[in-house]
C-alpha cells in the first residue's frame, strides 16, 4: 500500500529532525528547508524521505512543493528560532516567521480537502513576562519580542484559516525543548544544550570547562524532552478534537536551574564548575505550563527531567565514541 505524504517545513532543524524520524515509520516525508540553521546530517537516510531545498518566504518554493505532492499532514516548523536574531533583524525575521506562514497557509488552503491537519510550531514566548503561573492557553498574552509577536500573529492566522476556509489546523506552544542535536554554540542556545556540552567536557577531564549561571540559579522553567514534543505534534495532527485550537506542549513539571544542575551532577557523579553572572536583562524568572488541555485529548509527557538528561548525556557520549572510532 502506498504511504500518505507529510510535509515538514524546517525538518532539517533540531526538533524537525526528530519529527522526521518518527513520521518515517508510517509516512512518506517531504522536508522543505533552506538549511539556514538546519543540517542535512539531522536527517536520516530513507527511501521514504524527499528533501526540497527551499525558503518559506518565497512563494515559488512553496508552490513547487504543493504542485509535486498532495499532503495528508503539514507541520510548519521553519522559522528563525532565535529571539536574539529577531531583535537584531525584525523585518527579515518577519518575512520568514510571519509572511512564510501566510504563504504556506495559502498553498495548503488549495489542498484543504486532502490535508487532515496543518500543525504550527508556536512558542511560550507569546505569554511574555506577565507573572501569573502556570501558563494556560487562556492566560494573558503579552509577547515582548519580534519573535513572540510573529508567533502570536502566525498562530492567529492558522486558527483564522481553519475557521474561514475549512483548512483543519492547530497550533502548539512549545515550552523549553531540549535533547540530542540541539545546537549549543550560541550564548542564546537553549540552556540545557549549553549545560550538556559543559557536562561532556567535564566528563572528559577538561579543566577549563565552566557553566555560567545568569542570576542566582533559582529561575524556573518547564523543560520538555524533544520526543514528548514530537508525540504532542503527532497527537495534534491525528486528533479531531484539536482542530482550530491552540495547545501548550510542555512537561507539566517545573525545575530551578540549580535543581537541573544537581540532577546532572548525580548522573555523572561529578561536581560541575559554576560561575554566577548577573541575570540577563529581560530574563523571565519563572515560566511553566498547565498542560491540562492537551492531556484532555490524550497527551502524556513520557520523559521526566532525570530520564531526559540521562538520555541526552548518553547520546552525546555515544557521538563522541563514534567520532573517536
Ligand atoms: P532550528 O533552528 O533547529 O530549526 C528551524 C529550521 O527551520 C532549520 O532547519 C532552518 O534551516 C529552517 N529554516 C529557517 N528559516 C527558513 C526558511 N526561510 N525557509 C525554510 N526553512 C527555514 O530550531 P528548532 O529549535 O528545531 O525550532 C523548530 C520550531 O520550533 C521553530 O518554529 C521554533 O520557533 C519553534 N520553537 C522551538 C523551541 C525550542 O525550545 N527549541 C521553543 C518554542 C518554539
Ligand atoms: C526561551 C526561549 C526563547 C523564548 C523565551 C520566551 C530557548 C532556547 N529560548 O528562553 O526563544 O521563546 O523562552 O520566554 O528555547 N541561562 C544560564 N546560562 C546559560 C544560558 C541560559 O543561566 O548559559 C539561563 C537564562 O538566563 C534563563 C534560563 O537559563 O534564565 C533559560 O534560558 P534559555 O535561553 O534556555 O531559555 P529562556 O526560557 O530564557
Amino acid at each position: 500500500m502506498s504511504r500518505e505524504t507529510v510535509l515538514i517545513t524546517g525538518g532539517a532543524g533540531f526538533i524537525g529532525g526528530h519529527l522526521v524520524e518518527q513520521l518515517l515509520k508510517k509516512y512518506h516525508v517531504v522536508v522543505l528547508d533552506n538549511l539556514s540553521t538546519g543540517k542535512i546530517s539531522n536527517l536520516p537516510s530513507s527511501p521514504h524521505l524527499d528533501f526540497l531545498f527551499g525558503d518559506v518566504s518565497k512563494v515559488s518554493d512553496i508552490d513547487n512543493a504543493f504542485e509535486i505532492y498532495t499532503f495528508t499532514y503539514v507541520f510548519h516548523l521553519a522559522a528563525v528560532a532565535s529571539v536574539a536574531a529577531s531583535i537584531e533583524k525584525p523585518l527579515e525575521t518577519h518575512q520568514i516567521n510571519m509572511d512564510g506562514t501566510i504563504h504556506l497557509l495559502n498553498a495548503a488552503k488549495k489542498q484543504a480537502d486532502t490535508i487532515q491537519k496543518f500543525v504550527f510550531a508556536s512558542s511560550a514566548a507569546v505569554y511574555g513576562s506577565e507573572p501569573t503561573l502556570p501558563k494556560k492557553e487562556t492566560s494573558v498574552i503579552a509577547p515582548m519580542t519580534p519573535y513572540g509577536i510573529d508567533k502570536l500573529a502566525s498562530e492567529s492566522y492558522v486558527i483564522a484559516y481553519s475557521r474561514l476556509f475549512g483548512l483543519k489546523a492547530s497550533a502548539a506552544r512549545f515550552f523549553n525543548v531540549y535533547g540530542p542535536r540541539q545546537n549549543p554554540d550560541s550564548p542564546y542556545s537553549g540552556v540545557l544544550s549549553i549545560l550538556t556540552s559543559c557536562v561532556e567536557r567535564v566528563s572528559n577531564g577538561d579543566e577549563k570547562a565552566i557553566f555560567n549561571i545568569y542570576g542566582d540559579g533559582t529561575q524556573v522553567r518547564d523543560f520538555v524532552y524533544v520526543d514528548d514534543i514530537v508525540s504532542g505534534l503527532i497527537l495534534l495532527a491525528e486528533s479531531d478534537e484539536s482542530t482550530s485550537e491552540v495547545f501548550n506542549i510542555a512537561s507539566g513539571e517545573n525545575h530551578t536551574l540549580l535543581e537541573v544542575i544537581a540532577i546532572y551532577e548525580e548522573i555523572i557523579h561529578q561536581k560541575l564548575p559554576l560561575r554566577f553572572e548577573s541575570a540577563r536583562s529581560g530574563d523571565i524568572h519563572k515560566s511553566y505550563a498547565n498542560i491540562t488541555k492537551i492531556k484532555n485529548i490524550g497527551y502524556r509527557s513520557q520523559t521526566t527531567l532525570r530520564e531526559g538528561l540521562a538520555k541526552y548525556h548518553a547520546h552525546e557520549t555515544s557521538q563522541e565514541v563514534m567520532v573517536l572510532i
